[in-house]
């Protein structure tokens, strides 16, 4: 696990991506709660905080529709440690999400790292949405393939989360 010189140490996580990709599900995961397979909208923004060894992540959930993305993404981005670009791994999010991708560059500059997420990898067999691979390649940024209803998964989307943090926490050192 992870080591912070401070107790609870901040970090803020940001979840970006367009409606029903499972940003919202992805949340729960992390933050441990039951998963609900039925689809509510995320009006605005949501924030929970979740603890992980030392650190405190203030994890930012931003609704998908487009007045929300709007209204609320450039100002409440401000100040990420790490972003989470997730897509649903079709063909046509995927390549829409890569103005998400520029938009979070361009509001955070080389400052934050950014990982996009495959989300429902689930479903890759049966319905033609692509492997993680295939996104990546097409994102041009490092890419983690997800199943986010399925809580097995939290470790392995915890220790993308602690590789991160490592490079965060190091960034902080320097500017310190
Ligand atoms: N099969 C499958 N379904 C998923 C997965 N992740 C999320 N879902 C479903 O996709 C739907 C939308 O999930 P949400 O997490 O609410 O989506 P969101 O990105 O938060 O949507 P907005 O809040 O509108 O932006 C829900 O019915 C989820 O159960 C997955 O990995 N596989
Ligand atoms: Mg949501």
């Amino acid at each position: 696990m992870l080591r912070s010189t401070y107790i609870d140490e901040t970090v803020k996580v940001s979840i970006i991506g367009f409606p029903a990709v499972g940003k919202t599900t992805m949340m729960k995961m992390l933050a441990k709660r039951p998963i609900e397979k039925k689809y509510l909208p995320t009006q605005g923004f949501d924030l929970k905080t979740v603890q992980f060894g030392d650190f405190k992540l203030r994890i930012w959930d931003f609704g998908g529709q487009k007045n929300y993305l709007k209204t609320y993404l450039k100002d409440f981005v401000v100040g990420s440690d790490l972003i989470f670009i997730v897509t649903d791994s079709t063909p046509k999010n995927v390549l829409n999400s890569r103005q998400l991708i520029d938009y979070a560059k361009e509001i955070m500059g080389d400052d934050c790292p950014i990982i996009a997420v495959a989300n429902k990898q689930d479903l890759c067999k049966t319905d033609g949405r692509m492997d993680y691979k295939r996104v990546e390649d097409l994102l041009h940024t490092k890419t983690l393939g997800l199943t986010a209803i399925d809580p097995e998964e939290r470790r392995r989307l915890m220790k993308t989360i602690e590789i991160e943090l490592e490079k965060v926490m190091f960034r902080r050192s320097m500017k310190e």
